[in-house]
């Protein structure tokens, strides 16, 4: 045994703790012990039993009719000697190492070799990469087969590389990583363990997918050896993530480790989609050396591409002549809206905006026509009809948004395959859209015939002002109206508040009703999945730790109560990690959409009602606060307490599931 001045010594009992005749477990630094006592003495053994790893801590201590003692592992019954951690019957099995006890007078203590430094690890090589390729958030759950895996990461934050998020339902890491994609641009990943974790994670990198957001998904695995015939939380993770997965690879013992998160890295950012490797448990821990980690050095090209001269001729030709062009503005055209409004101003025209690009165009702006479509205001759609030439920029031809495919159609977009989508247009041009907006702008000539429809813009607006004021004085006396909580959020919400929306009456309230400044405005868009909202302020807030550009903005979440009921608990996630993040919660006792699509197709309203605990309540005993409104008089002073409040905070409005 090593002299005991170079060992570490832990004290891993009370003198009177541990009765004779008994074993317990005891942490020693990182290592884990079995501590027996009998007969007076103590000893600490290994805890692992070689069997497969069983915590002999956790077992009994039986006495034999020849009045010998045996150490029985909880697991599977193999027995060890008490005192020589020995297998019984004389087998040559050297038994379970042993580490010298020291009695002191404040309790018993082993001493245990001092740590050697802990070996660099394919996954530290893979980490490492990720971090060089931008990757310095993970949202995850740690758990059996992705231990080796998390402690690389653990490595990285512990150097300041990464910051780690644990959750309480992978769907909150997929989802919470889809809004930090979609509002950054860069990649968050999500960590998970085989099996159920890993399925947890679907929905949410599925809504990463059909809306073009980066995320990286880790997904831990059984061993290599047992892949495939079904061992415990082995599911064929290849398969499951085959559809949603842009790139989906096992790492493997003799994978180019660096190489391989590079691609995925690579994948995730230029694809916009989803990437995924999987780590067998085996595999994470395996040494890698100084095997060198990957970086983005000389991988990834300059995206401002220019459209040919040929299509900017035919955007000229037609610009040139047109007399009522209307601009549409999808969530592609986000970074390019300075170059965008400089072209709707020499144009005299309106920007319409369609529901996932709200807010990437003020509201207050002269030139600003509001949201297009089902979410939409009549402001937006009077444009649109009475257009000759629709010049759209970024936008997917969603049937939410409804661009009228009967129109002329100048489509601008940066990739080709959302060209046409759905149908023909007459002037597809493929170019970044910055560019092409400013290109487009330097082209065209001096005078133009078309219509100043700005003044009808403001006309359009004071119509709609008036009609919004209306319904905001609307009272049933069975709740709230959407309308007045949604003007009140318009004049408190901070003008660069990031707001991550859901899905349902409450969303399209918000859509209808909320006025942008320069709020950057987060939603499950092609998925619509209720239940996005809380998970993606979380994303937000992350963002808002991670990168210069979203310092200090407030993160707010709108939902309804079937939507917060899907991810409700994730509030406690908000609160252990400080999240300074305001939900405010539409609580109509019901999936109100639902109830109304039955109801507008004839069909009986059925299982929409919802039974709610008191949301307020909730967040207050998760450690928030909570606040609960049911008259008007209220709604304001609420909001302010809940947006000055330094922490998470929701705001539960009691709302008339008619008045939406
Ligand atoms: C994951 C998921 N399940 C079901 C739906 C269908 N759905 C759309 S809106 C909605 C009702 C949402 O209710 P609530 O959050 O209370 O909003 P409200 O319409 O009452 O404002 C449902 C169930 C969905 N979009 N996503
Ligand atoms: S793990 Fe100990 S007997 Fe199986
Ligand atoms: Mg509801």
């Amino acid at each position: 045994m090593a002299d005991p001045k170079d060992l570490n010594w832990y004290k891993v009992a009370e003198l009177d703790e541990l009765p004779d005749g008994r074993v317990k477990t005891a942490t020693a630094g990182t290592v884990s012990l079995a501590i027996v006592h009998l007969q007076g003495q103590y000893v600490a053994m290994d805890n692992k039993c070689p069997h497969q790893g069983g915590p002999l801590g956790e077992g009994t201590i039986e006495r034999m009719p020849d009045g010998t003692c045996l150490l029985r592992c909880p697991w599977h019954g193999w027995d060890f000697d008490p005192i020589t951690g020995k297998p019984p019957g004389g087998h040559d099995d050297p038994g379970q190492e042993l580490f010298p006890i020291e009695h002191r007078e404040d309790g018993i203590y082993a001493g245990v070799p001092a740590e050697a430094p802990a070996a660099r690890t394919v996954t530290d090589v893979m980490a490492e990469t990720m971090v060089n390729w931008g990757v310095s958030r993970v949202f995850g759950m740690v758990g059996h087969s992705n231990l080796g895996l998390a402690e690389a990461l653990r490595h990285q934050e512990e150097a300041g590389n990464m910051s780690f998020i644990g959750i309480r339902h992978e769907g909150a890491a997929s989802f919470a990583c889809s809004a930090y994609g979609k509002l950054t641009g860069r990649p968050a990943a999500c960590l998970s363990i085989a099996g159920p974790g890993a399925t947890n994670l679907l929905t949410g990198l599925w809504d990463a997918k059909v809306d073009r957001a980066p995320v990286l998904a880790l997904t831990g695995q059984v061993q290599v050896q047992v892949f495939g015939p079904g061992a415990f939380q082995d599911i064929d993770l290849a398969s499951a993530f085959e559809p949603v997965a842009r790139f989906s690879q096992p790492v493997l013992q003799t994978s180019d480790h660096a190489e391989l998160t590079s691609l995925a890295c690579k994948t995730a950012i230029v694809e916009r989609d989803v990437a995924h490797l999987i780590f067998p448990d085996d595999v994470q821990t395996l040494p890698a050396g100084d095997a060198k980690a990957g970086t983005p050095s000389g991988r990834l090209g300059d995206t401002r591409i220019t459209p040919s001269d040929t299509s900017l001729e035919s955007v000229l030709t037609v610009l040139g002549s047109a007399k009522r062009p209307v601009i549409i503005v999808g969530y592609g055209a986000r970074h390019a809206m300075d170059e965008i409004t400089a072209l709707a101003e020499r144009l005299k025209a309106p920007i319409l905006t369609t529901f996932k690009a709200k807010g990437i165009m003020p509201d207050a702006h002269p030139n600003a026509g509001g949201v297009l479509g089902r979410s939409g205001t009549p402001i937006a759609s009077y444009f649109m009809n009475e257009a000759d030439w629709l010049v759209v920029f970024g936008a997917s031809f969603s049937n939410h948004t409804g661009i009228e495919t009967k129109k002329k159609i100048i489509q601008v977009d940066f990739e080709r395959m959302q060209l046409g989508k759905f149908h023909p247009v007459d002037i597809p041009v493929w170019g970044e859209i910055g560019q092409t907006a400013k290109a487009v702008l330097d082209g065209l000539p001096k005078t133009l015939p078309c219509d100043d429809q700005v003044p009808q813009i403001a006309e359009r607006w004071s119509i709609w002002r008036t009609e919004k004021q209306k319904r905001s004085n609307e009272d049933r006396a069975q709740g709230l109206n959407a309308a007045s909580i949604f003007e009140a959020l318009s004049s408190l919400v901070p003008d660069d508040a990031i707001i991550a929306v859901d899905v349902g009456n409450n969303t399209y309230s918000f859509g209808r009703y909320f006025e942008c400044k320069a709020q950057s405005v987060l939603m499950s868009g092609y998925l619509g999945s209720i239940g996005f909202a809380f998970p993606a302020a979380m994303g937000a807030w992350a963002a808002t730790q991670d990168f210069e550009a979203f310092k200090g903005r407030q993160v707010i979440s709108v939902s309804g109560d079937g939507g917060l009921g899907q991810y409700a608990m994730e509030f406690t996630t908000a609160v252990k990690y400080g999240m300074n993040i305001t939900h405010f919660l539409l609580n109509n006792h019901e999936l109100g959409k639902i109830s109304k699509e039955q109801r507008a197709g004839n069909w009986q309203v059925w299982q929409t009602s919802l039974h709610n605990p008191s949301f307020a309540e909730f967040a207050a005993s998760c450690g928030g606060l909570g606040i609960r409104v049911e008259s008007k008089a209220d709604i304001e002073s609420a909001i302010k307490k809940a947006l000055a409040h330094d922490g998470p905070a929701l705001v539960e409005f009691m709302t008339d599931v008619e008045l939406v």
